[in-house]
């Protein structure tokens, strides 16, 4: 298995092969079975679908996923000494952490989200150890959450075992900045909705005022997550474009607020630039590639303030795409508001052609799809989508489809014809649960 994500079972071929989710007895047994004692405390937390705004939170620009019915299920107690022990029935290794001094085991991928997790957790009750079990029917491979349902899980699960339940605010905050520790410096989007949304609707998040307001989704609308047979691991070559794009929005912002002549503060954020008049005709004027070293030179800007990394660094001389992923995320942001538009108006063709514009952008200017990708959403669309597009990260994974509810068996199949599958249909679920 490829670094980085949790591996669960996949079903890889057929229709609509929804794994049960893990009952509360089942997970209880289970854990009493290995312990010899019930669990303090157990958490459901669902993975989500982004349905439009991608590759926007990262630059506090808003994003419209939904949660959907399949998730990770966490079962923690506390324990003697000062060391997290976990077990999965899903997924391989069993990472055994010191709290001391949280170090992931480079064999157990899944360990690196443990460890995260601790070091965010260093503040409650120190000291004390934990044993943890977790289970789920959430397919890895990028694009579901995997790892962000893992360590919001995680966080939720070891707070409450240890007596000190979070608020479901300062799970996120936590959840957010394990995952950096993990090496993608990403936004929030992931572990916001996993915490916070809500059965039916999806969420509407802004990050600058932060805020997020549930739309209610029109009768007649359904969703299939299919899969592109690609793994899109958040390990090497993943995580290096995904942050080479963060590092590029950073740039963009930190030029076009010098030719505006314009005070940014850190973080340097599109946000920051997204609503200043004739903002497209100025990303025109961008280099389409240039590195953090020269773009800080040309403009006197710390470059600290573009590499920084919550892993790390970035190297200051490679040169990163800017053009592009600037117009791909500022276009992405307007197509949310109108994609939340039509969802209210209850468009369907209107939201549909949006998640292809999405797409399309994806494809053509921020360049994270992939031809299986590209292959999927077409596919899907000849069979009666109303609109498709890769969801979550890229670079492989998964790709979403809108359409009537009649259409899900044919896209489903369609889907899996394209790529071998998964594809399922997911709806619109709750957020995280204390089972
Ligand atoms: P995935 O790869 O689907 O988990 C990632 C980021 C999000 C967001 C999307 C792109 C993590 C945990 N999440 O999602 O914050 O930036 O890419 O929109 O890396």
């Amino acid at each position: 298995m490829a670094a980085g994500r949790v591996r669960l079972p996949t079903p890889r071929s057929g229709t609509v092969t929804i794994v049960s989710a893990p009952s509360r007895d089942a997970i209880i047994s289970a854990f009493a079975a290995r312990h010899g004692e019930p669990p303090a405390a157990i958490f459901r937390a669902p993975g989500r679908v982004n349905l439009i705004g991608e590759h926007t939170d990262y630059s506090h620009l808003p994003v419209l996923p939904i949660a959907i019915e399949r998730g990770l299920t966490v079962a923690a107690a506390p324990a003697p000494g000062g060391v997290v022990e976990a077990a999965s029935s899903a997924f391989a290794g069993e990472p055994v952490i010191d709290r001391a001094n949280p170090a992931a085991t480079p064999a157990i991928p899944w360990s690196r989200y443990l460890t995260g997790a601790l070091r965010e957790l260093a503040n409650v009750a120190p000291g004390r150890g934990a044993r943890l079990l977790i289970d789920g029917d959430l397919p890895a491979g990028g694009g579901l959450s995997s790892s962000s349902a893992l360590t919001v899980g995680v966080i939720a699960a070891l707070a409450a075992a240890w007596d000190v339940p979070l608020p479901p605010g300062e799970i996120v905050r936590r959840a957010v900045v394990s995952e950096r520790h993990a090496g993608v410096e990403s936004g929030g989007m992931d572990q916001e909705v996993i915490v916070f949304a809500e059965d039916g609707a999806a969420l509407r998040i802004d990050f600058d005022p932060p805020g997020h307001r549930a739309v209610p989704l029109p009768a007649g609308l359904a969703f299939v997550a299919a899969s592109s047979g690609e793994d899109a691991p958040k390990a090497g070559a993943a995580r290096d474009a995904y942050n080479e794009r963060v590092v590029g929005a950073r740039i963009a912002t930190a030029m076009l607020a010098d030719e505006i002549g314009l005070e940014v503060e850190h973080p340097l954020v599109l946000r920051q630039v997204a609503g200043v008049d004739v903002i497209d005709v100025l990303v025109d004027g961008l280099p389409e590639r240039i590195s953090a070293a020269e773009a800080a030179h040309g403009i006197d800007l710390d470059v600290e303030q573009l590499v920084r990394l919550t892993a790390g660094r970035f190297d200051h001389q490679l040169k990163v795409p800017v053009r592009r992923v600037a117009r791909h995320i500022l276009g992405e942001a307007e197509r949310v508001g109108r994609a939340e538009a039509a969802l209210l108006a209850g468009d369907l063709p209107a939201f549909g052609r949006l998640l292809n514009e999405s797409h399309n952008s994806l494809r053509e200017d921020f360049r994270c799809s992939t031809a299986a990708l590209d292959r999927l959403c077409a596919a899907m669309r000849k069979s009666g989508a109303s609109g498709a597009r890769l969801t979550g990260a890229g670079f492989g994974g998964y790709a979403l489809a809108a359409a009537p509810p009649a259409s899900v068996a044919a896209i489903i199949e369609a889907a899996v014809a394209a790529t071998g599958g998964p594809a399922f249909e997911v709806h619109a679920s709750a957020g995280l649960e204390r089972l």
